[in-house]
Protein backbone atom coordinates (compact mmCIF):
# COMPACT_ATOMS: atom_id res chain seq x y z
CA UNK A 1 0.00 0.00 0.00
CA UNK A 2 1.38 3.83 -0.75
CA UNK A 3 0.61 5.96 1.80
CA UNK A 4 0.22 8.61 -0.95
CA UNK A 5 -2.81 7.02 -2.40
CA UNK A 6 -3.97 5.41 1.25
CA UNK A 7 -6.64 6.94 3.52
CA UNK A 8 -4.87 7.31 6.66
CA UNK A 9 -6.37 10.86 8.59
CA UNK A 10 -3.12 10.97 11.37
CA UNK A 11 -4.26 13.48 14.07
CA UNK A 12 -1.91 15.92 15.05
CA UNK A 13 -2.98 17.15 18.35
CA UNK A 14 -4.05 15.47 21.37
CA UNK A 15 -7.92 14.17 20.99
CA UNK A 16 -9.43 15.81 23.80
CA UNK A 17 -12.59 13.80 24.08
CA UNK A 18 -10.03 11.10 24.77
CA UNK A 19 -9.45 9.72 28.49
CA UNK A 20 -7.17 6.63 28.37
CA UNK A 21 -4.04 6.28 26.14
CA UNK A 22 -5.94 3.96 23.47
CA UNK A 23 -8.69 5.75 22.48
CA UNK A 24 -6.29 8.75 22.08
CA UNK A 25 -3.49 6.22 20.10
CA UNK A 26 -6.46 5.08 17.68
CA UNK A 27 -8.21 8.25 17.30
CA UNK A 28 -4.49 9.88 16.60
CA UNK A 29 -3.94 6.96 14.04
CA UNK A 30 -7.09 7.41 12.28
CA UNK A 31 -8.22 3.85 12.84
CA UNK A 32 -11.87 4.72 14.16
CA UNK A 33 -14.03 7.89 14.38
CA UNK A 34 -16.89 8.57 16.26
CA UNK A 35 -20.25 8.48 14.07
CA UNK A 36 -22.75 8.87 17.29
CA UNK A 37 -22.31 8.28 20.82
CA UNK A 38 -20.74 4.74 21.27
CA UNK A 39 -20.95 4.14 17.21
CA UNK A 40 -17.79 4.02 15.54
CA UNK A 41 -16.70 3.79 12.05
CA UNK A 42 -13.34 1.49 11.39
CA UNK A 43 -11.09 3.28 9.04
CA UNK A 44 -9.07 1.54 6.75
CA UNK A 45 -6.03 0.82 9.21
CA UNK A 46 -8.32 0.04 12.52
CA UNK A 47 -9.85 -1.94 9.96
CA UNK A 48 -7.16 -3.64 8.93
CA UNK A 49 -5.93 -4.56 12.89
CA UNK A 50 -9.69 -5.83 13.66
CA UNK A 51 -9.47 -7.98 10.77
CA UNK A 52 -6.52 -9.94 12.09
CA UNK A 53 -7.81 -10.44 15.71
CA UNK A 54 -10.67 -11.91 13.94
CA UNK A 55 -8.65 -14.14 11.80
CA UNK A 56 -6.27 -15.42 15.00
CA UNK A 57 -9.95 -15.62 17.02
CA UNK A 58 -11.40 -17.57 14.36
CA UNK A 59 -8.02 -19.83 13.73
CA UNK A 60 -8.26 -21.11 17.09
CA UNK A 61 -12.53 -21.39 17.41
CA UNK A 62 -11.99 -23.62 14.55
CA UNK A 63 -9.53 -25.39 16.42
CA UNK A 64 -11.64 -26.59 19.30
CA UNK A 65 -14.18 -27.80 16.93
CA UNK A 66 -16.38 -24.75 16.69
CA UNK A 67 -18.00 -24.20 13.33
CA UNK A 68 -18.47 -20.66 12.10
CA UNK A 69 -22.10 -19.23 10.87
CA UNK A 70 -23.45 -15.89 10.61
CA UNK A 71 -27.11 -14.95 11.95
CA UNK A 72 -28.60 -11.40 11.17
CA UNK A 73 -27.86 -8.36 13.68
CA UNK A 74 -31.79 -7.66 13.23
CA UNK A 75 -33.81 -10.26 15.17
CA UNK A 76 -37.29 -10.35 15.49
CA UNK A 77 -39.10 -10.05 19.51
CA UNK A 78 -40.88 -13.03 19.12
CA UNK A 79 -37.88 -15.34 19.67
CA UNK A 80 -36.71 -13.54 22.73
CA UNK A 81 -40.78 -13.81 24.32
CA UNK A 82 -40.29 -17.38 23.86
CA UNK A 83 -37.16 -17.20 26.47
CA UNK A 84 -38.46 -14.74 28.53
CA UNK A 85 -35.72 -12.47 28.24
CA UNK A 86 -38.08 -9.75 26.05
CA UNK A 87 -39.07 -8.21 28.70
CA UNK A 88 -36.16 -9.09 31.26
CA UNK A 89 -33.55 -7.52 29.01
CA UNK A 90 -34.50 -3.72 29.92
CA UNK A 91 -33.37 -0.52 28.50
CA UNK A 92 -30.10 -1.85 27.28
CA UNK A 93 -32.34 -3.54 24.04
CA UNK A 94 -32.75 -1.68 21.09
CA UNK A 95 -36.12 -1.99 19.80
CA UNK A 96 -37.35 -1.39 16.53
CA UNK A 97 -40.64 -1.54 15.12
CA UNK A 98 -41.26 -2.65 11.00
CA UNK A 99 -43.58 -1.26 8.60
CA UNK A 100 -46.11 -3.75 9.80
CA UNK A 101 -45.64 -2.51 13.10
CA UNK A 102 -43.84 -6.21 14.25
CA UNK A 103 -41.63 -5.68 16.84
CA UNK A 104 -37.74 -6.15 16.32
CA UNK A 105 -34.53 -5.43 18.13
CA UNK A 106 -31.15 -5.20 17.52
CA UNK A 107 -29.12 -8.18 18.70
CA UNK A 108 -27.52 -7.52 21.72
CA UNK A 109 -26.57 -11.55 21.83
CA UNK A 110 -27.88 -14.64 20.02
CA UNK A 111 -29.02 -17.42 22.66
CA UNK A 112 -32.16 -17.22 21.57
CA UNK A 113 -31.45 -17.35 17.83
CA UNK A 114 -29.27 -20.11 17.39
CA UNK A 115 -31.35 -22.39 19.35
CA UNK A 116 -33.94 -21.62 17.19
CA UNK A 117 -31.72 -23.02 14.04
CA UNK A 118 -30.84 -25.87 16.45
CA UNK A 119 -34.17 -26.80 17.33
CA UNK A 120 -35.45 -26.33 13.66
CA UNK A 121 -32.71 -29.26 12.45
CA UNK A 122 -30.88 -31.30 15.25
CA UNK A 123 -33.09 -34.18 16.39
CA UNK A 124 -30.74 -37.11 17.32
CA UNK A 125 -27.85 -36.96 20.12
CA UNK A 126 -25.72 -38.40 17.01
CA UNK A 127 -25.36 -34.96 15.61
CA UNK A 128 -23.81 -33.93 19.06
CA UNK A 129 -21.87 -31.93 20.50
CA UNK A 130 -22.16 -28.78 18.56
CA UNK A 131 -20.32 -25.48 18.53
CA UNK A 132 -21.74 -22.91 16.09
CA UNK A 133 -20.32 -19.68 16.65
CA UNK A 134 -20.31 -16.10 14.48
CA UNK A 135 -18.51 -12.86 14.48
CA UNK A 136 -21.05 -9.90 14.38
CA UNK A 137 -21.96 -6.61 15.66
CA UNK A 138 -24.33 -6.03 18.29
CA UNK A 139 -25.81 -3.01 19.69
CA UNK A 140 -26.41 -3.16 24.24
CA UNK A 141 -27.73 0.95 24.77
CA UNK A 142 -24.92 1.04 27.83
CA UNK A 143 -25.55 4.09 29.70
CA UNK A 144 -22.09 4.66 29.93
CA UNK A 145 -20.62 4.12 26.58
CA UNK A 146 -16.70 5.12 27.19
CA UNK A 147 -13.06 4.83 25.95
CA UNK A 148 -13.68 4.86 22.47
CA UNK A 149 -14.21 1.13 20.83
CA UNK A 150 -13.40 -0.29 24.52
CA UNK A 151 -17.30 0.32 25.96
CA UNK A 152 -19.38 1.09 23.05
CA UNK A 153 -23.11 0.72 22.00
CA UNK A 154 -22.32 -1.08 18.96
CA UNK A 155 -19.68 -3.69 19.07
CA UNK A 156 -18.05 -6.88 17.98
CA UNK A 157 -18.63 -9.91 19.69
CA UNK A 158 -17.33 -13.62 18.50
CA UNK A 159 -20.18 -15.28 20.39
CA UNK A 160 -20.15 -19.03 20.27
CA UNK A 161 -22.74 -21.70 21.31
CA UNK A 162 -22.23 -25.30 22.17
CA UNK A 163 -24.72 -27.86 22.44
CA UNK A 164 -24.59 -31.14 24.34
CA UNK A 165 -26.72 -34.16 25.47
CA UNK A 166 -25.63 -33.88 29.15
CA UNK A 167 -23.77 -32.05 31.42
CA UNK A 168 -20.43 -33.99 31.84
CA UNK A 169 -20.89 -33.39 27.64
CA UNK A 170 -21.49 -29.78 27.98
CA UNK A 171 -18.33 -29.63 30.77
CA UNK A 172 -16.12 -30.85 28.13
CA UNK A 173 -17.40 -28.40 25.09
CA UNK A 174 -17.07 -25.34 28.12
CA UNK A 175 -13.20 -26.53 28.60
CA UNK A 176 -12.63 -26.55 24.66
CA UNK A 177 -13.39 -22.58 24.87
CA UNK A 178 -11.32 -22.22 28.07
CA UNK A 179 -8.67 -24.14 26.44
CA UNK A 180 -9.61 -21.65 22.87
CA UNK A 181 -9.14 -18.29 24.59
CA UNK A 182 -5.93 -19.11 26.37
CA UNK A 183 -4.36 -19.70 23.14
CA UNK A 184 -6.50 -16.58 21.09
CA UNK A 185 -5.33 -14.13 23.97
CA UNK A 186 -1.37 -15.62 23.98
CA UNK A 187 -1.41 -15.18 19.94
CA UNK A 188 -2.84 -11.31 20.73
CA UNK A 189 0.16 -10.68 22.48
CA UNK A 190 -2.27 -10.56 26.42
CA UNK A 191 -1.82 -12.28 29.35
CA UNK A 192 -5.09 -13.18 30.13
CA UNK A 193 -6.43 -14.53 33.76
CA UNK A 194 -9.70 -16.68 33.98
CA UNK A 195 -11.42 -15.60 36.62
CA UNK A 196 -14.96 -16.84 38.50
CA UNK A 197 -17.86 -14.51 37.22
CA UNK A 198 -21.46 -13.48 37.45
CA UNK A 199 -23.32 -14.86 35.12
CA UNK A 200 -25.74 -11.39 34.65
CA UNK A 201 -28.26 -11.34 31.88
CA UNK A 202 -27.12 -14.54 29.98
CA UNK A 203 -27.72 -16.82 33.46
CA UNK A 204 -26.26 -19.70 34.19
CA UNK A 205 -24.04 -21.23 37.42
CA UNK A 206 -21.28 -21.67 35.65
CA UNK A 207 -19.15 -18.78 34.16
CA UNK A 208 -15.43 -16.79 33.78
CA UNK A 209 -14.29 -13.99 32.56
CA UNK A 210 -10.88 -13.51 30.66
CA UNK A 211 -8.84 -10.65 32.04
CA UNK A 212 -5.97 -8.58 31.34
CA UNK A 213 -4.58 -6.75 34.38
CA UNK A 214 -4.54 -3.33 33.38
CA UNK A 215 -4.75 0.23 35.39
CA UNK A 216 -7.37 2.03 33.11
CA UNK A 217 -9.28 -1.25 33.72
CA UNK A 218 -13.20 -0.99 34.46
CA UNK A 219 -13.33 -4.07 36.34
CA UNK A 220 -11.49 -4.60 40.06
CA UNK A 221 -9.71 -8.12 40.65
CA UNK A 222 -8.31 -10.31 42.58
CA UNK A 223 -6.21 -12.91 41.95
CA UNK A 224 -2.64 -15.05 43.15
CA UNK A 225 0.57 -13.63 41.40
CA UNK A 226 1.29 -17.21 39.68
CA UNK A 227 -1.27 -16.69 37.22
CA UNK A 228 1.15 -14.33 35.31
CA UNK A 229 3.57 -17.24 34.70
CA UNK A 230 1.53 -20.26 34.11
CA UNK A 231 1.97 -22.42 30.98
CA UNK A 232 -0.69 -21.56 27.59
CA UNK A 233 -2.26 -25.06 25.89
CA UNK A 234 0.06 -25.95 22.71
CA UNK A 235 -1.01 -26.01 19.35
CA UNK A 236 -0.99 -29.61 19.68
CA UNK A 237 -3.02 -29.66 22.47
CA UNK A 238 -5.89 -32.75 21.88
CA UNK A 239 -9.72 -31.03 22.50
CA UNK A 240 -11.18 -34.48 21.80
CA UNK A 241 -9.41 -35.95 24.82
CA UNK A 242 -11.49 -35.19 27.91
CA UNK A 243 -8.77 -35.69 30.72
CA UNK A 244 -6.53 -33.36 29.05
CA UNK A 245 -8.80 -30.14 28.62
CA UNK A 246 -9.84 -30.98 32.40
CA UNK A 247 -6.45 -30.95 33.59
CA UNK A 248 -5.89 -27.91 31.54
CA UNK A 249 -9.13 -26.06 33.08
CA UNK A 250 -8.35 -27.77 37.05
CA UNK A 251 -4.59 -26.04 36.65
CA UNK A 252 -6.08 -22.48 35.60
CA UNK A 253 -8.76 -22.60 38.05
CA UNK A 254 -6.50 -24.08 41.34
CA UNK A 255 -5.55 -20.51 42.24
CA UNK A 256 -8.03 -18.10 44.08
CA UNK A 257 -9.16 -15.42 41.08
CA UNK A 258 -11.99 -13.63 41.19
CA UNK A 259 -13.72 -10.45 39.89
CA UNK A 260 -15.34 -8.01 42.21
CA UNK A 261 -18.57 -9.07 42.37
CA UNK A 262 -17.52 -13.00 42.78
CA UNK A 263 -14.68 -11.91 45.27
CA UNK A 264 -14.42 -14.17 48.40
CA UNK A 265 -12.13 -11.51 50.75
CA UNK A 266 -11.56 -14.43 53.43
CA UNK A 267 -10.07 -16.85 50.21
CA UNK A 268 -8.14 -14.18 48.94
CA UNK A 269 -6.89 -13.25 52.68
CA UNK A 270 -5.94 -16.61 52.57
CA UNK A 271 -3.06 -16.47 50.37
CA UNK A 272 0.46 -15.30 51.40
CA UNK A 273 0.71 -11.70 50.89
CA UNK A 274 3.42 -11.01 49.02
CA UNK A 275 1.72 -13.44 46.57
CA UNK A 276 -1.79 -11.77 46.68
CA UNK A 277 -2.41 -9.60 42.85
CA UNK A 278 -5.18 -6.79 43.49
CA UNK A 279 -5.19 -4.69 41.00
CA UNK A 280 -7.68 -3.85 37.85
CA UNK A 281 -8.61 -5.41 34.56
CA UNK A 282 -10.01 -5.15 31.09
CA UNK A 283 -13.16 -8.13 30.06
CA UNK A 284 -11.73 -9.25 26.72
CA UNK A 285 -13.81 -12.59 27.06
CA UNK A 286 -16.62 -14.16 28.76
CA UNK A 287 -18.17 -18.22 28.91
CA UNK A 288 -21.08 -19.68 30.29
CA UNK A 289 -22.79 -22.87 30.90
CA UNK A 290 -26.06 -22.53 31.43
CA UNK A 291 -27.77 -25.93 30.98
CA UNK A 292 -31.42 -25.93 29.83
CA UNK A 293 -32.46 -21.99 31.09
CA UNK A 294 -32.89 -21.96 26.84
CA UNK A 295 -33.35 -25.24 25.41
CA UNK A 296 -36.27 -25.90 27.93
CA UNK A 297 -38.44 -22.90 26.91
CA UNK A 298 -37.90 -22.70 23.56
CA UNK A 299 -38.47 -26.82 23.04
CA UNK A 300 -34.79 -27.74 21.57
CA UNK A 301 -34.01 -31.58 22.24
CA UNK A 302 -32.74 -34.46 20.53
CA UNK A 303 -33.57 -38.08 21.07
CA UNK A 304 -30.70 -39.52 23.31
CA UNK A 305 -29.58 -42.93 23.13
CA UNK A 306 -32.20 -44.54 25.77
CA UNK A 307 -34.64 -43.10 23.04
CA UNK A 308 -36.02 -40.65 25.00
CA UNK A 309 -36.02 -36.59 24.64
CA UNK A 310 -33.46 -34.66 26.32
CA UNK A 311 -33.72 -30.48 26.26
CA UNK A 312 -29.66 -30.11 25.24
CA UNK A 313 -27.35 -28.42 27.99
CA UNK A 314 -25.71 -25.85 26.28
CA UNK A 315 -22.79 -23.18 27.23
CA UNK A 316 -22.16 -19.76 25.28
CA UNK A 317 -18.64 -18.22 25.07
CA UNK A 318 -18.13 -14.38 23.80
CA UNK A 319 -14.93 -12.69 22.91
CA UNK A 320 -15.01 -8.63 22.12
CA UNK A 321 -12.66 -8.16 18.69
CA UNK A 322 -13.31 -4.33 19.01
CA UNK A 323 -13.06 -3.82 22.61
CA UNK A 324 -9.57 -6.63 22.51
CA UNK A 325 -7.92 -3.57 19.77
CA UNK A 326 -8.06 -0.76 22.28
CA UNK A 327 -6.74 -3.91 25.22
CA UNK A 328 -4.12 -4.76 23.05
CA UNK A 329 -2.80 -0.78 23.07
CA UNK A 330 -3.19 -0.21 26.37
CA UNK A 331 -0.80 -3.27 26.95
CA UNK A 332 1.86 -2.32 24.17
CA UNK A 333 2.38 1.77 23.45
CA UNK A 334 4.89 3.81 24.90
CA UNK A 335 5.17 7.49 24.29
CA UNK A 336 5.64 7.29 20.63
CA UNK A 337 2.66 5.61 19.71
CA UNK A 338 1.33 1.98 19.49
CA UNK A 339 3.44 -1.57 19.33
CA UNK A 340 1.49 -4.02 17.65
CA UNK A 341 2.32 -7.51 18.24
CA UNK A 342 2.91 -8.90 14.89
CA UNK A 343 0.25 -11.09 15.13
CA UNK A 344 -2.39 -8.70 14.32
CA UNK A 345 0.15 -5.09 12.78
CA UNK A 346 -1.84 -3.43 10.10
CA UNK A 347 1.16 -3.98 8.21
CA UNK A 348 4.12 -6.36 8.66
CA UNK A 349 6.63 -3.73 7.78
CA UNK A 350 6.90 0.26 6.60
CA UNK A 351 9.08 1.55 4.05
CA UNK A 352 10.06 5.49 4.36
CA UNK A 353 11.67 7.32 1.79
CA UNK A 354 13.18 9.84 3.37
CA UNK A 355 13.64 11.70 0.51
CA UNK A 356 10.93 10.89 -1.88
CA UNK A 357 11.64 12.71 -5.43
CA UNK A 358 15.64 11.07 -5.09
CA UNK A 359 16.04 8.75 -8.06
CA UNK A 360 17.95 6.50 -5.70
CA UNK A 361 15.90 6.65 -2.95
CA UNK A 362 12.73 5.94 -5.39
CA UNK A 363 14.04 2.85 -6.79
CA UNK A 364 15.71 1.59 -3.92
CA UNK A 365 11.99 1.60 -1.97
CA UNK A 366 10.26 0.89 -4.99
CA UNK A 367 12.46 -2.22 -5.51
CA UNK A 368 11.91 -3.35 -1.21
CA UNK A 369 8.41 -2.64 -1.92
CA UNK A 370 7.83 -5.02 -4.69
CA UNK A 371 10.45 -7.66 -3.45
CA UNK A 372 8.28 -7.70 0.10
CA UNK A 373 4.73 -7.28 -1.44
CA UNK A 374 5.44 -10.12 -3.70
CA UNK A 375 7.21 -12.44 -1.06
CA UNK A 376 3.41 -12.37 0.86
CA UNK A 377 4.18 -9.20 3.68
CA UNK A 378 1.66 -6.47 3.88
CA UNK A 379 4.02 -3.74 2.86
CA UNK A 380 3.09 -0.02 3.88
CA UNK A 381 5.19 2.30 1.21
CA UNK A 382 5.65 5.90 2.97
CA UNK A 383 6.41 7.83 -0.63
CA UNK A 384 4.78 10.73 0.47
CA UNK A 385 7.12 14.14 0.31
CA UNK A 386 6.44 14.91 3.69
CA UNK A 387 9.78 15.47 5.85
CA UNK A 388 11.66 12.98 7.27
CA UNK A 389 10.55 13.60 11.05
CA UNK A 390 6.61 13.96 10.01
CA UNK A 391 6.96 10.39 8.35
CA UNK A 392 9.54 8.83 11.74
CA UNK A 393 6.70 10.13 14.08
CA UNK A 394 4.07 8.57 11.80
CA UNK A 395 5.50 5.08 11.72
CA UNK A 396 6.04 5.07 15.13
CA UNK A 397 2.54 6.16 15.97
CA UNK A 398 0.65 3.79 13.66
CA UNK A 399 3.08 0.74 15.48
CA UNK A 400 3.89 -1.22 12.78
CA UNK A 401 7.13 -3.37 13.72
CA UNK A 402 9.41 -2.96 11.99
CA UNK A 403 10.32 0.26 9.39
CA UNK A 404 12.52 0.28 6.25
CA UNK A 405 14.56 3.41 6.17
CA UNK A 406 15.82 4.84 2.34
CA UNK A 407 17.93 7.51 2.82
CA UNK A 408 20.22 9.75 0.14
CA UNK A 409 23.11 8.67 2.00
CA UNK A 410 22.86 5.23 2.96
CA UNK A 411 21.77 4.24 -0.75
CA UNK A 412 24.77 5.68 -2.35
CA UNK A 413 26.27 2.99 -0.50
CA UNK A 414 23.71 0.63 -1.28
CA UNK A 415 22.26 0.27 2.36
CA UNK A 416 19.29 0.76 4.10
CA UNK A 417 18.59 1.22 7.77
CA UNK A 418 16.09 -1.55 9.54
CA UNK A 419 14.67 -0.19 12.99
CA UNK A 420 12.83 -2.42 15.37
CA UNK A 421 9.81 -0.27 16.54
CA UNK A 422 9.51 -2.45 19.66
CA UNK A 423 13.11 -1.94 20.92
CA UNK A 424 14.06 1.20 18.71
CA UNK A 425 16.92 -0.58 17.68
CA UNK A 426 18.57 0.80 14.40
CA UNK A 427 20.56 -1.93 12.12
CA UNK A 428 22.42 -0.42 8.98
CA UNK A 429 22.66 -3.41 6.22
CA UNK A 430 22.71 -3.75 2.24
CA UNK A 431 19.34 -3.63 0.35
CA UNK A 432 19.55 -7.29 -0.48
CA UNK A 433 19.93 -8.08 3.21
CA UNK A 434 17.41 -6.30 4.23
CA UNK A 435 15.08 -7.59 1.86
CA UNK A 436 16.25 -11.31 2.64
CA UNK A 437 15.14 -10.77 6.99
CA UNK A 438 11.78 -10.16 5.71
CA UNK A 439 11.56 -12.55 3.08
CA UNK A 440 14.09 -15.41 4.99
N1 LIG B 1 -23.82 -14.34 25.02
C1 LIG B 1 -22.72 -14.17 25.91
C2 LIG B 1 -21.49 -14.89 25.45
S1 LIG B 1 -21.49 -15.18 23.76
C3 LIG B 1 -22.43 -12.67 26.11
O1 LIG B 1 -23.11 -11.85 25.56
N2 LIG B 1 -21.43 -12.38 26.91
S2 LIG B 1 -20.96 -10.93 27.37
O2 LIG B 1 -22.05 -10.09 27.65
O3 LIG B 1 -20.06 -11.14 28.47
O4 LIG B 1 -20.15 -10.30 26.20
C4 LIG B 1 -19.06 -11.00 25.63
C5 LIG B 1 -17.90 -10.08 25.35
O5 LIG B 1 -18.29 -9.02 24.48
C6 LIG B 1 -17.32 -9.38 26.56
O6 LIG B 1 -16.41 -10.22 27.24
C7 LIG B 1 -16.63 -8.18 25.95
O7 LIG B 1 -15.34 -8.56 25.47
C8 LIG B 1 -17.53 -7.86 24.77
N3 LIG B 1 -18.42 -6.72 25.08
C9 LIG B 1 -19.54 -6.75 25.83
N4 LIG B 1 -20.09 -5.53 25.92
C10 LIG B 1 -19.30 -4.70 25.20
C11 LIG B 1 -19.34 -3.29 24.90
N5 LIG B 1 -20.31 -2.51 25.33
N6 LIG B 1 -18.35 -2.77 24.12
C12 LIG B 1 -17.35 -3.57 23.65
N7 LIG B 1 -17.27 -4.89 23.90
C13 LIG B 1 -18.23 -5.46 24.66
Amino acid sequence: MRLSRYFMPILKENPKEAEIVSHRLMLRAGMIRQQSQGIYSWLPLGKRVLDKVNAVIREEQNRAGAIELSMPTLQSAELWQESGRYDAYGKEMLRIKDRQERPMLYGPTNEEMVTDIFRASVKSYKDLPLNLYHIQLKFRDEIRPRFGTMRSREFMMKDAYSFDLTREAAEHSYNKMFAAYLRTFDRLGLRAIPMRADTGPIGGNLSHEFIILADTGESEVFCHKDFVGFDIPGERTDFDSVEGLQAIFDKWTSLYAATSEMHDEAAFNAIPEGERLSARGIEVGHIFYFGTKYSEPMGAKVQGPDGKEHFVHMGSYGIGPTRLVPAIIEASHDDNGIIWPASVAPFDVVVINMKAGDEACDDTCELIYAALTKAGKDVLYDDTDDRAGTKFATADLIGVPLQIIAGPRAVANGEVEVKDRKTGARETMTIEAAINRFVA
